[in-house]
């Protein structure tokens, strides 16, 4: 089935919709998570294992002609934001029938045409393109909002305290998400950060809300709805913080709880609630529809040629 944006806006996504999204992203990573160690997809991967949830939430809650720009770990969005599944494989086997001819790999996907404008590996960097994107919409006076989408690590980038004083200056109807695993790379939040969040954003004017359980599918979206409702009818910018858990390495398809920075207890407590686990009975019955969408993915990454030669430069330069 042909995922989408919910697009409702005004009434409230469904649990089974959020549920089924958030199912799709996490049998489509296992399905990458699986193939990896063939060395079939080569480029680096870093996996939205356990915060799936969310980006169901925030997709189901924006409207067409809103636009999404992120980072590296941006399968789940991409796909949550309705972007084609065999494409995503295709541009991770490094195919010609890849969203990107194959040449952006997994850390630079988008969906221009359901709205995830772009991603990107640098820390930070998709932040003034959301800030610039809003700009625009206010601009040109349409009722869009820009969301970035962006982990904890980077709000301690200069450009993070940049764009919020730009956008609360401009009053811009731009949406700052953040989602919060405690982690960048192997280092925990409370060793890199001297300020809070809410404070951070108040500092400069901007409204702040926060999810705190990511897991939370009809919660993130409940507490996520007004704050894009407020940006959309003029009320400028947000910060919108929502707490996760990433479930394996920070790149790569290995478990790290062996490697001492974090408590496997904190992982736990998380995954003994996800309902992605918990809720087995609504798993059982949608996955068989979703397993055969991400087997038709794999079929076609794994029949498109490599690009040829002659393509190397072709839309890079
Ligand atoms: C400007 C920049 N600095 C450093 C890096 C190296 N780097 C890649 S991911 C990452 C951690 C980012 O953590 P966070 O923003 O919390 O996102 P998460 O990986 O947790 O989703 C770092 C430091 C980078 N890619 N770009
Ligand atoms: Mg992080």
């Amino acid at each position: 089935m042909q995922a989408g944006r919910g697009g409702a806006g005004v009434t409230a996504p469904s649990y089974r919709e959020l549920f089924r999204q958030a199912l799709r992203v996490r049998l489509a990573e296992l399905k990458v998570a699986e193939i990896y160690p063939s060395d079939k997809i080569q480029s680096p991967v870093h996996l939205s294992l356990g915060q799936e949830h969310h980006a169901a939430a925030l997709a189901a809650s924006l409207l067409p002609g809103d636009q999404v720009y992120t980072t590296y770990r941006s399968h789940a969005l991409y796909l949550a934001q309705g972007g084609d599944m065999k494409k995503m494989f295709a541009e991770l086997y490094g195919r010609a029938g890849g969203i990107s001819g194959g040449k952006a790999g997994s850390m630079h996907l988008c969906a221009p045409e359901a709205g995830l404008m772009g991603s990107s590996a640098i820390v930070g960097a998709t932040l003034p393109h959301a800030m610039g994107a809003a700009y625009a919409f206010k601009l040109k006076n349409e009722p869009r909002v820009a969301v970035s989408v962006t982990g904890d690590g980077s709000t301690e980038e200069g450009v993070f305290s940049e764009c919020l004083n730009f956008s609360s200056l401009k009053k811009l109807p731009v949406v700052f998400v953040v989602e919060n695993n405690g982690l960048a790379i192997h280092a925990r939040i409370e060793n890199r950060q001297a300020y809070r969040l809410e404070a951070l954003a108040g500092a400069y004017g901007i409204r702040y809300a926060m999810a705190p359980d990511g897991f939370d599918l009809e919660g993130v979206a409940a507490a996520f709805a007004p704050v894009l409702a407020a940006s959309r009818a003029g009320e400028g910018p947000a910060v919108f913080e929502i707490k996760t858990c990433r479930y394996l390495q920070h790149v790569g398809v290995d478990g790290d709880l062996d490697k001492g920075y974090r408590c496997p207890r904190e992982v736990g407590d998380w995954r003994c609630r996800d309902p992605l686990e918990t809720d087995a009975a609504l798993a059982d019955e949608l996955r068989p529809e979703i397993e055969r969408e991400i087997d038709e993915a794999v079929a076609f990454a794994e029949a498109s040629p490599v690009p040829p030669a002659s393509d190397t430069f072709k839309d890079v330069i």
